[in-house]
């Protein structure tokens, strides 16, 4: 009998609410809760597909133990790994202090797992050494909003969305990682076409392609940029003087600093028309309503504070900020990057919006933790903490639910200090990650459908997280390990006293947080879970006795500062901090690919998110390419002052002379050395301290490796990415990735100077199963080309190509077609390698509900099909969506070949 389980999706800050279809033990369907304020039953290509991924093969499954760094982790029980654990930090802290240990997060976790670590970490140890990846993604928005509005508060609502008349997209590429809320967008656009759209980004990305104007900007320009854009509305007289007079202040210091962004300057600064400067003003200053959304384009930048206080000053100035469809809108990446700031989970915040370094502050915390004090000392940021690790200051370790040995800058110092650090705990639902092998305790966690609490989406509304089906194995709820670790460690640090811990379920901590916050700017004193179960999700602040969430912010005009007053920001524009030069000739940008998440250990358990973008490639302008020889395909070795690597270039016209991108998710585990963030920096804002993920400078050169290998396989796919990874080590490129619809199959590339030996074929053979069985051969006389191919009922299951790649899009096509004819044979048989009819390269799946790829629907467009037809003819863009804005642009070109040809 199936059951239906309300919750909330995994994945981005949307925070769409779901419907878990299961049977009381295996998850079996989701679908988009359309009660759900967020997303009215909509989703997107990945919550659509959460059902798919979570292999249980890749879950952690019971506490591993290490008892030297030189041996292996092997099964522990609870008992054992959680005292361990709290001897070897009471032990730390003993010797070395409580700044010795720390704590490292994510904005994934729920906000009862959140409170539970801060409780643990500042109440109990005593040390502010608890941050977040939020640090890498939300850090600069929370200084941004604190500096000019007085508090950490996303002052707008999705509804704004709908109702605004002009809307700025700065540093975001929503239609990739925020697509329901896109899909709101666009259907607001299409139902009133008199709205406005402002797309600002270097690249032409699908959110772009929605645009009335759009602003290729150099990248980290954004500050230029909207100081010219308010000098422009200066002069032209489009601010709203009385707003500024009554409602802020510092308007004077600004005023002098813009004097000197003149349109010209801007312009060129940018990288844009004075003429689509002064559109872009006109709109601004003249909609009746003007809201602006930003992510990481802003965020994660040498300058992200200033960038964000730039913006703010543009609806400061116009006196756009607390009416409907008007406001600074920050969208969140993580789904609970908010319960994290509420919580006060980062070093630099502590629960409820209080701040660390106010003595009020810290004992009002703890006076209701019933705790003598508070840490003074400042906790270490991502950034540095990692550095400290590395530099021996940091004996004890505890992360959660977050990636380091991926997701942060530089990853050759993360995984130097990694290893060094004494005693690394990890606490992950998958053993996948690259954090992983760094565990000395190994802690396995319940994860998305498993676990129950709270989290809050971009616009400050707070879901219940309900679980539907039990965690595998042993694993536990975050909040749960954390509070029986702490119990553990309060016997050893302050025995005989009452616990601080005394947490049976997750609500009791919910409470805890919520009455922490009375009184405060986000105060949701009046929630708890009985009434988002009776009347649904709510925004904050919902202080006690309040009927309603509240849906906009500052609608009084009373800012959330000393005096009620918002703050202009006068910053000056800096560039990045590494500029094109003649070593490093490109500037690269990392961003989100539309159906992977993160370090894809959910994503990448699912073959069908692969369709869209099979492997990391770096896309470069095609002129570019062309300049350099290159062609698409081809493997060139990319290398920043930080380390290199080898990839295939892709020519992409959505990017500019000298720029190029590359996505972020492909770690150490799908990509040879430690992955994309190989190449990036930890330089970053001084006031938030985020990094500068959005900018560093490349060069990239052609590399010859005329031995190449690609292999599939059909099943056992995570044993199997495992070992074919570790066995094509001493190859120079390695990249690894799924194929297929229902059944997975794992597919690899390599290829390096030579041949490897024998016995390495040999093994590769092993882990691909065509050492033995209906396995047909050949290896050509001089043995440079050597082919597999395994055969079950008429069907390609297992594949080897060494030596040469010229059949390499061929053989994949034939196994995803799963049916063989007489071609296959001949082809293997004979000593040349090309496959009949070409190698083609496979079409892409541009929409994954339905499986329709990119040539069927160029081929629809050139019959002269539009968006209708497409959806008609094809089935594509009509069900989750994600598509759509592909769709168009695959139209507009459609289009705009066809026009060429007819002139
Ligand atoms: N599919 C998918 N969705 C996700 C995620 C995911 O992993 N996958 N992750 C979630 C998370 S945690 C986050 S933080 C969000 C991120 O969401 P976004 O920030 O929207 O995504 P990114 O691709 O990181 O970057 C956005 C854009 O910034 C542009 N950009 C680069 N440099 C600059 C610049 O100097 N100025 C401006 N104006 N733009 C610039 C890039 O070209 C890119 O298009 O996505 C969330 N949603
Ligand atoms: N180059 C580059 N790097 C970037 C970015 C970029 O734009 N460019 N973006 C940055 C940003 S904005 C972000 S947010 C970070 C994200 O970086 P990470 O936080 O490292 O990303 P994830 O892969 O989502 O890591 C979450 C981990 O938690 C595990 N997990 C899943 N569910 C649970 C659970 O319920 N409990 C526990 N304990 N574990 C669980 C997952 O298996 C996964 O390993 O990446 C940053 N890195
Ligand atoms: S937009 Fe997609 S990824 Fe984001 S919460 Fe909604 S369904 Fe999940
Ligand atoms: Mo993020």
């Amino acid at each position: 009998m199936s059951q239906i389980t309300k919750s909330t999706c995994c994945y981005c800050g949307v925070g769409c609410g779901v419907l878990i279809e299961h049977d009381g033990t295996k998850v079996l369907n989701v679908s988009g809760d359309p009660d759900h304020p967020a997303n009215l039953g909509r989703l997107c290509s990945k919550g659509s597909t959460l059902h798919l991924t979570g292999d249980s093969s890749a879950r952690a499954l019971y506490p591993e133990l290490r008892l030297g760094k030189t041996l292996a982790r092997s099964r522990t029980d609870w008992d054992t790994a959680l005292d361990h654990a709290s001897e070897q930090f009471a032990q730390v802290i003993a010797e070395h202090g409580p700044d010795s240990v720390a704590f490292y997060l994510s904005g994934q976790l729920l906000t009862e797992d959140y409170f539970a670590f801060n409780k643990l970490v500042r109440g109990l140890v005593g040390t502010n050494n608890v941050d977040s990846n939020s640090r890498l993604c939300m850090s600069s928005a929370v200084v941004g909003y604190k500096k000019a509005l007085g508090a950490d508060a996303p002052p707008c609502s999705y509804e704004d969305i709908e109702q605004s008349d002009c809307v700025l997209i700065i540093g975001s590429n929503m239609a990739f990682a925020h697509p329901v809320l896109f899909r709101r967008l666009e259907a607001a656009k299409a139902a009133r076409p008199d709205m406005q759209l402002i797309v600002v980004d270097p690249r032409r990305t699908d959110t772009a392609e929605l645009a009335d104007i759009f602003l290729p900007i150099q990248p980290g320009t954004d500050v230029a940029l909207c100081h010219g854009l308010l000098h422009i509305l200066l002069w032209e007289g489009w601010i709203d003087r009385a707003f500024i007079e009554t409602h802020t202040e510092g308007f004077d210091a600004l005023k002098t600093l813009v004097r000197d962004y003149t349109p010209e300057l801007v312009a060129e600064i940018c990288g844009i028309k004075a003429s689509d400067l002064h559109n872009v003003a006109r709109l601004i200053g003249s909609t009746p309503s003007f809201l602006s959304l930003w992510c990481m384009g802003l965020n994660q930048s040498s300058c992200g504070t200033d960038k964000v206080g730039a913006l703010i000053n543009l609806h400061l100035a116009t006196g756009q900020i607390g009416k409907p469809g008007s406001g600074p809108f920050s969208l969140t990446g993580q789904p609970n990057a908010m319960g994290g700031r509420e919580t006060g989970t980062m070093a630099s915040i502590l629960p409820g919006h209080r701040d660390p370094k106010n003595a009020e502050h810290r004992a009002e915390v703890a006076r209701f933790w019933g705790v003598d004090s508070l840490p003074e000392n400042p906790g270490l940021t991502a950034i540095d903490l990692f550095q400290a690790i590395k530099d021996g200051k940091i004996k004890a370790l505890w992360i959660a639910c977050t990636n380091p040995a991926q997701s942060l800058p530089n990853q050759t110092l993360i995984h130097e200090a990694l290893a060094a650090c004494p005693f690394v705990v990890v606490q992950e639902a998958f053993t996948t990650s690259e954090t992983v092998p760094y565990a000395d305790l190994l802690l396995p966690a319940a994860s998305w459908s498993e676990k129950e609490g709270s989290v809050t989406n971009s616009e400050r509304r707070i879901s219940h997280v309900r679980a539907a089906v039990p965690a595998p194995g042993e694993a536990r709820p975050d909040w749960a390990i954390a509070v029986d670790f702490a119990k553990r460690l309060e016997q050893r640090l302050r025995a005989n006293q009452p616990s601080l811990f005394p947490f049976q379920h997750a609500e009791e901590i919910f409470l805890e947080h919520a009455a922490l916050t009375a009184g405060r700017d986000l105060d949701l004193s009046g929630l708890n879970y009985t009434v988002l179960d009776s009347q649904g999700p709510q925004q904050w602040p919902f202080p006690q006795g309040a009927a309603q969430g509240t849906a906009r912010l500052y609608q009084d005009r009373q800012f959330a500062t000393d005096n009620g007053k918002a703050k202009f920001m006068a910053s000056a524009y800096e560039p990045t901090v590494e500029r094109r030069d003649a070593r490093y000739e490109l500037s690269l940008m990392t961003g989100r690919l539309r159906d992977q998440w993160h370090g894809m250990t959910r994503t990448g358990t699912c073959a069908r998110l692969f369709s869209h973008t099979e492997e990391a490639v770096l896309s470069l302008n095609p002129r570019e390419l062309s300049r350099r020889n290159l062609s698409d395909g081809q493997l060139v070795s990319v290398k920043s002052r930080r380390g290199s690597l080898i990839l295939p270039v892709k020519a992409d016209d959505s990017l500019q002379m000298a720029q190029a991108f590359l996505p972020m998710h492909w770690g150490g585990r799908y990509l040879k050395a430690l992955g994309i963030n190989t190449l990036t920096l930890g330089d970053y804002d001084p006031y938030s301290q985020q990094p500068e993920l959005k900018h560093s400078a490349i060069t990239v050169k052609p590399v010859e490796l005329p031995w190449t290998l690609y292999a599939l396989v059909e099943g056992d796919v995570q044993n199997r990415l495992t070992r074919l990874r570790e066995l094509a080590d001493g190859c120079d490129y390695v990249s690894l990735s799924l194929v297929g619809r229902d059944t997975p199959a794992v597919v690899m590339r390599a290829a390096h100077t030579s041949a490897p030996d024998k016995a390495t074929l040999a093994a590769i053979d092993e882990v691909l199963g065509l050492d033995e069985g209906p396995v047909m051969a050949y290896d050509d006389p001089r043995q440079s080309v050597g082919k597999r191919v395994k055969l079950e009922d008429g069907r390609i299951t297992a594949l080897r190509l060494a030596g040469e790649s010229a059949a390499r899009e061929w053989l994949k096509a034939l196994y995803l077609e799963g049916e063989t004819d007489d071609s296959l044979r001949r082809w293997l048989l004979a000593p040349l390698s090309a496959p009949p009819g070409g190698n083609k390269v496979a079409s892409k799946v541009v929409c994954n509900c339905v499986n329709v790829n990119e040539d069927a629907i160029k081929a629809a467009i050139g019959a002269g099909a539009d968006l209708d037809g497409l959806k008609q003819n094809l089935g594509c863009g009509t069900q989750c969506g994600s598509c759509v804005p592909e769709l168009k642009r695959l139209i507009n070109q459609g289009q705009a070949s066809q026009l060429a040809t007819a002139l």
